[in-house]
Parts: C-alpha cells; structure tokens; sequence
C-alpha cells in the first residue's frame, strides 16, 4: 500500500517515528487513514523496527477525532463497519509486539484520544488537550474508548470525560493518569526518543513478555492472570538474554542483550 497519509521514518536504533499527516483536517481520521495504519501494524517489520512513536503532522494536533465530514451520513451499517474498521487497526496497534509511545503533539479528540490509548505508553506536549466529545455529536466513542479510557483512569473520570465531552488540558491528563508525562513541544519528541532508549537497553523478550501479560492479563480472572504471568517468567529461563543479563549483574557489569 502506498501511504497518503502516513509517514514512517526509520530513525536511529530501529525506532520507528509514525507521523498521521492530514493537516488540513487536523489530522482527523478518515476511513483511508484507518486503512493506512491497519496495514502498516499488520506489515510493520519487527526484525528491523523495535519500537514506535506516535506523532500528529504540525504543531496543533495529534489526531482531532474522526473525520466528521465522512461520518455524518452513515447508516447503520456503514457506521458499525467504519467503527469496527478503527477499533481492528488500534487493536493492531495495541497488539504490536514492541513497545509503542504516543507522543501527543495537541488535541487527540475522540478517535485521537483513542489511538493515543492504544499505545503503551502516553506523553503529552503543553498544549496538548484530550477529549471524548463524541456525545455532543450524538454519537459516543466508538474506536474502544469506552473500553480503554476506564482502564487507564478508572471509571468515574472516564464516565466524566465520556458523558460531558469536555476537553482537558496536558496537566489534567497527567494528574489523572491518561498520560505519564508533558514536556515543552519543542522538547516532547527528544523526550519520546529518550524514553524508548531506556527501553530498549533491556532484554527485548523479556519487555515483548512483559508487555504481552499486562495487555492480556487484565481481561483474565486472578487466577488466569497470575499463572500467565508465571509461564512467561519461565519462559524468560529459555533465553540468552536470561543467563546474559544475570551474567552480567553478578560481573558487575552492563549487559548488551542480542535478543535471542
Ligand atoms: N473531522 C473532520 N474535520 C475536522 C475535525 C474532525 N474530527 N477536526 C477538525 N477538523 C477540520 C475543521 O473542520 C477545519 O476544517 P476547515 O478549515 O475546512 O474549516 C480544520 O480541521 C481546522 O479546525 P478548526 O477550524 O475547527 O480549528 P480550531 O482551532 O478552531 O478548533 C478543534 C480545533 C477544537 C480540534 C475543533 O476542530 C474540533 O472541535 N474538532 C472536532 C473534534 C471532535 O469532535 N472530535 C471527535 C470526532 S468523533 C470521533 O472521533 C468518534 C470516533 C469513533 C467513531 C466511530 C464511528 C462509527
């Protein structure tokens, strides 16, 4: 697929930068978007990329919603193929087996705020606002907000955002949980960087691992979560990168993980 919409740039260390670019719409999601980024999680190269960031084209918006434009005169059906359309692309992208930043650049309203929220991990310029305003459409989220937003900041903010469809700035966001940090827009993809560094200076199976048990575990009950969680741990036993990284602290040394 040739992307119209979407610019990945291959940076250094394998990190993936994934920019959504529709400026004149504020990068609001149209169903070629969706499209876009459903393909590029399904044929991303893993044996080259080891980490995304997220990014919004400019310097106002992550991603503004939804195309509105598109939706409006949707039925039914259209309605709940473009919905399933955006929810299977963020669960591809939610699913991706390496670690994945938004690096929120400004407004991630409604469908933005639910991409964001697909990612593992939130950062968020100054200017930066969220919002599921979707109910002042008359509409409500429909790429699984209503399922992600109560996970990350429980259910009471959640209900809150959902049912007054108010925008909250960057700090808000950060004070209730929805981002972990905000930066200086001239800082925020340096920041972004410096983060999946730290990352990727660990063992990366181990990291997949991790990353697979806490997106899983949380729809398991204690039980299921718990002896998931035991089975990766084991697993870990079976890698280089074990013996390697407990090798090294016992050396009192760095370990440089291969990954195998
Ligand atoms: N869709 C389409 N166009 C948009 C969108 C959008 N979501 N957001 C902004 N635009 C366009 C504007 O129409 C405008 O276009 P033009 O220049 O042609 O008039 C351009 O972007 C610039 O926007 P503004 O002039 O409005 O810029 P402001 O700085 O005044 O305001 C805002 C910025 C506050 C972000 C404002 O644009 C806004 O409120 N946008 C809409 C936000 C919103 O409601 N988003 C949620 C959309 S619904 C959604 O995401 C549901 C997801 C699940 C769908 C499931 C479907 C079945």
């Amino acid at each position: 697929m040739e992307y119209q919409y979407l610019k990945p740039e291959l940076k250094e260390n394998g990190v993936c930068v994934l920019t959504i670019s529709a400026p004149k719409s504020l990068n609001a999601l149209n169903s070629r978007i969706l499209s876009e980024i459903d393909y590029f999680a399904t044929n991303i190269d893993l044996s080259t990329v080891k980490a995304l960031i997220l990014t919004g084209d400019g310097e106002k918006a992550f991603v503004a919603g939804a195309d509105i434009a598109e939706m409006k005169d949707k039925n039914y059906a259209e309605a709940l193929e473009f919905a399933r359309l955006g929810a299977a692309a963020f669960k591809k992208v939610e699913d991706l087996e390496i670690p994945t930043i938004a690096a929120v650049n400004g407004f991630a309203l409604g469908g933005g705020c639910e991409l964001a929220m697909a990612c593992d991990i939130r950062i968020a310029s100054t200017n930066a606002k969220f919002g599921q305003p979707e109910v002042g459409l008359g509409i409500i989220p429909g790429f699984s907000g209503t399922y992600r937003l109560p996970k990350l900041v429980g259910p009471s903010y959640a209900k809150e955002m959902i049912f007054t469809g108010k925008l909250i700035d960057a700090n808000e966001a950060h004070r209730i949980g929805l981002v972990n940090a905000v930066y200086e827009q001239t800082d925020l993809m340096d920041e972004a960087m410096k983060l999946v560094k730290m990352i990727l200076k660990n063992a990366p199976i181990a990291v997949k691992a991790a990353k697979k048990c806490i997106n899983d575990n949380y729809d398991m009950n204690v039980d299921q979560a718990l002896a998931y969680e035991n089975e990766y741990f084991a697993k870990c036993f079976e890698t280089e990168d074990q013996k390697d990284g407990m090798a090294a602290f016992l050396a009192k040394e760095k370990a440089v993980f291969k990954g195998k």
